[in-house]
């Protein structure tokens, strides 16, 4: 099967021709339209940009190139990161390349440690992160490449050619973080016999004998990967892009984006309210102790972590994924046992309040408990490994994104005063 940077190569073309000749015939037709709620309400709905990775449906949730999450999550990461570039599953010969390619570019540069070392032991794991993928900007090929000159139609390759350094890096880079941070000890070397999340989990340096901790890690890089292009790291991360600063650039601001409280941070949140209730009543509650709990939470006017969304109106798939993985793994486990009984109690709960639009489970509910299971109890790492996988979403987006040409982000805004005119007019 062809390499990424083949098939690429075949299918950009084809593309960016059709879509040249979709703007020529139909430029001018409407698809979407803006309303005064939506200009103030972080533009919920409206429909002005593109990404073809994935889809999320209301009903259905998170749909990978037209395939169901759910019906991925037995393949590897690196697999669901060929699929969102290319639109089509690698077979055998073709994971096996993109994992040599992901070997060949897996050395971290030395100096990015002595940065991570020169870090307070009170930064952020996110901010660690988002340092780490910036200080390597210094040996983008892309930046090197735009430098000396090049073709618009070329831009892609050495895009492409930094995404693959960045995921190559990224579960290196996490690992020492979490090591690091949390006083863990040395540097875990990766093996050159493991796939990219067995690899990773490795030099986390959980100790699991059993190859179940290597699995939710394998889960949790491909349940996280993408979410469309509206989110705010995916969008962050195409707006800097669009300005052609490299994908180290790129991918920075859509960490710093993902380390928001309301968007990648909420999964840590969400394991510090189960652990709330674990502490008030010694252990698993009774299901009218937890209704008990989740009223006087709202009642002082805050939210239950890891329910609602922006988008989805249904349990979120990939809280379903996670929660057979604990049924599976550990249905003894404390704390994945009132994860279970948050889920059975919750959204009736949510319902009579009448204000959540979702009353269900989001991706956040359950990850935090399975982590917490394997003794990774630092939730403020959770978002890193947030991070690292969301990664291969925003990298895909963006080599596509200069693969189709697409243009710089400079969309109209407008003044109250300008708003205020127009509403009295209408
Ligand atoms: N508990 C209590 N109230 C909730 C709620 C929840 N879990 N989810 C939504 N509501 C409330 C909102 O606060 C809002 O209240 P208001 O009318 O008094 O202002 C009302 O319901 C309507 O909100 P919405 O339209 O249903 O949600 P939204 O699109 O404005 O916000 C989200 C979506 C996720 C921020 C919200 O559901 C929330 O705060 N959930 C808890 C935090 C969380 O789980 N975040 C993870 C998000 C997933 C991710 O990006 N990682």
């Amino acid at each position: 099967m062809a390499s990424l940077q083949n098939k690429l190569s075949v299918l950009l073309p084809k593309s960016r021709e059709s879509i040249a000749r979709l703007i020529n015939e139909y430029g001018d037709k409407v698809i979407s339209q803006v309303t005064i709620k939506q200009a103030y309400g972080g533009m919920r709905g409206v429909k002005a940009m593109i990404c073809d990775t994935s889809l999320v449906e209301p009903d259905k949730g998170l749909i990978i190139r037209g395939i169901p999450i759910l019906d991925l999550t037995q393949k590897l990461p690196e697999e669901v990161f060929y699929l969102l570039l290319t639109g089509e599953l690698p077979d055998a010969s073709g994971v096996k390349t993109l994992q040599n390619d992901l070997k060949e570019r897996q050395d971290v540069p030395s100096y990015v440690w002595d940065v991570l070392n020169a870090m307070g032991d009170d930064a952020h794991p996110m901010t660690m992160l988002s340092t780490a993928i910036l200080v390597m900007q210094r040996d983008s090929v892309f930046s090197n490449e735009y430098r000396c000159g090049m073709s618009k139609t070329e831009y892609w390759k050495p895009v492409l050619e930094d995404a693959l350094r960045i995921v190559a890096r990224i579960p290196a880079i996490a690992a020492f973080i979490y090591r690091k941070r949390f006083n863990k000890g040395q540097r875990i070397e990766p093996k050159a016999d493991l796939d990219w999340a067995g690899n990773f989990a490795h030099m986390l340096g959980v100790n699991d004998t059993t190859g179940n901790f290597a699995d939710l890690i394998r889960l949790y890089m491909v349940l996280h990967c993408d979410h469309e292009g509206g989110n705010v790291s995916a969008h962050a991360c195409h707006c800097v892009g669009s300005a052609l600063s490299d994908p180290f650039y790129a991918v920075s601001a859509g960490l710093n984006g993902l380390s928001g409280p309301l968007h990648g941070l909420a999964n840590q949140e969400c394991l510090r309210f189960v652990l709330e209730v674990r502490e008030k009543y010694g252990g698993v509650p009774a299901k009218q102790q937890i209704i008990d709990f989740a009223w006087e939470t709202l009642n002082s006017g805050k939210v239950i972590p890891g329910y609602g969304h922006a988008v989805l109106r249904v349990t979120d798939p990939r809280f379903t994924a996670f929660r057979e993985f604990g049924l599976k793994v550990c249905p003894d486990d404390e704390v994945f046992q009132i994860v279970d009984l948050l889920f059975q109690t919750i959204p009736d709960v949510l319902k009579e309040h009448g204000h959540a639009q979702n009353p269900y489970p989001n991706v956040d509910a359950g990850s935090g408990s399975l982590l917490h299971h394997f003794g990774i109890t630092e939730f403020d790492y959770y978002t890193v490994l947030f991070g690292a996988s969301r990664a291969l979403g925003m990298l895909s987006q963006l080599v596509l994104s200069r693969g189709l040409g697409e243009a710089i982000e400079r969309p109209k805004s407008v003044r109250t005063a300008w708003i205020k005119e127009i509403a009295s007019k209408l």
